[in-house]
């Protein structure tokens, strides 16, 4: 477990001349600003580098500069220096592109979960960040690498995603300075925020109302949870929307110390994406360890195999485990 630091990092941007850039499935708004951003800097180094993801771009995210560049399939003759793998816990979690890694000779990880493995041959982990957009930040203050408009929004775009709109406890006074110089920088927040969190489409409004219709509360009212099954999106006649927000519903009611969200995953079929949340009393990155997952103390998710009842069971009884030992 050896953490290298941001120095080391920006070493291997400078030596090494082609890039693989990737992130984790079902990706949110750190792991597409992050790679965007990385893409950003290393072509302001003259470097070559391409991005390829197991999952496309969410909607609500192709406003970012350079977000059609995110290919979904490795390039058949891909050669890359080195791989550059963002906002990361686990090797596994890059889904399909782990296959690029293995042809990478060198892999840099960039990563800001306490759960983070170490699994890079360069890591490069802060699990104070907010986010990888923030760490990015100053990197490219680090390197100085001029941090034009696009930069600018990309980053802020990775922060206010991650944060939940500097809600959540990540959210510190470092995080606010970055904001605050991205905006000297020309970000228009009122801009970003409408992209990001007003467009939603009719489709997905609808589908929090089906997943609203299945949320209980147990243990006392400390957990709530709900679902979101692939029988619902058939019934709004669209195959993926946007569904980040959805865990703030159960989080948010008055009493509730944990929270879960079960959705069933497109890709691969046959399995179950979770969120967990909690207000502080449970680890949720312990819980979703024992199910092969990880990510924060207060917010982590797992992908499990099988089908929805099945996996919310078992997940639900460690939660009310956690809960007992804990309230
Ligand atoms: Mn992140």
């Amino acid at each position: 477990m050896k953490n290298n630091g941001v120095d080391k990092v920006i070493e291997v941007f400078r030596e090494k001349d082609d890039f693989l850039i990737t992130a984790h499935v079902n990706p949110e708004g750190d792991s597409i600003g992050s790679q965007l951003a990385v893409r950003n800097i290393l072509k302001k180094l003259g470097k070559k580098a391409c991005i390829v993801d197991h999952d496309v771009v969410p909607d609500n995210l192709m406003f970012l500069p350079g977000a059609e560049l995110v290919m979904k399939s490795l390039p058949a003759d891909l050669a890359p220096g080195a791989a550059v793998v963002l906002d990361c816990p686990v090797k596994e979690r890059v889904g399909r592109v782990s296959g690029g890694l293995e042809r990478a000779p060198l892999v840099v990880n960039i990563d800001h979960h306490v759960s983070n493995e170490y699994f890079g041959d360069v890591n490069w982990v802060e699990p104070q960040a907010s986010s990888v957009g923030e760490m990015l930040f100053r990197l490219a203050e680090k390197a100085e690498v001029e941090i034009d408009k696009d930069l600018a929004v990309i980053i802020y775009t990775a922060i206010v995603t991650d944060t939940g709109m500097f809600n959540y406890s990540n959210t510190s006074r470092e995080t606010h300075r970055v904001a605050g110089e991205l905006i000297r920088l020309g970000v228009d927040p009122k801009a970003v925020h409408g992209e990001i969190f007003e467009k939603r489409s009719l489709p997905e409004v609808r589908l929090l109302g089906r997943a609203l219709t299945t949320l209980k509360v147990e243990s006392g009212g400390k957990l709530a949870y709900m679902f979101l099954t692939r029988k619902m999106y058939g019934e709004e006649g669209v195959d993926s929307v946007s569904t980040d927000e959805f865990i703030n519903y159960p989080r948010s009611i008055k009493g509730v110390e944990a929270a879960l969200f079960f959705k069933e995953a497109g890709d691969p079929e046959g399995s179950v994406n979770v969120s967990f949340r909690s207000q502080g009393r449970i680890n949720v990155n312990e819980v979703a360890a024992t199910f092969g997952g990880g990510g924060h103390k207060q917010a982590a998710g797992c992908l499990l195999k099988g089908g929805i009842e099945e996996a919310s069971k078992n997940v639900l009884a460690e939660v009310k485990k956690a809960l007992e030992d804990a309230c």
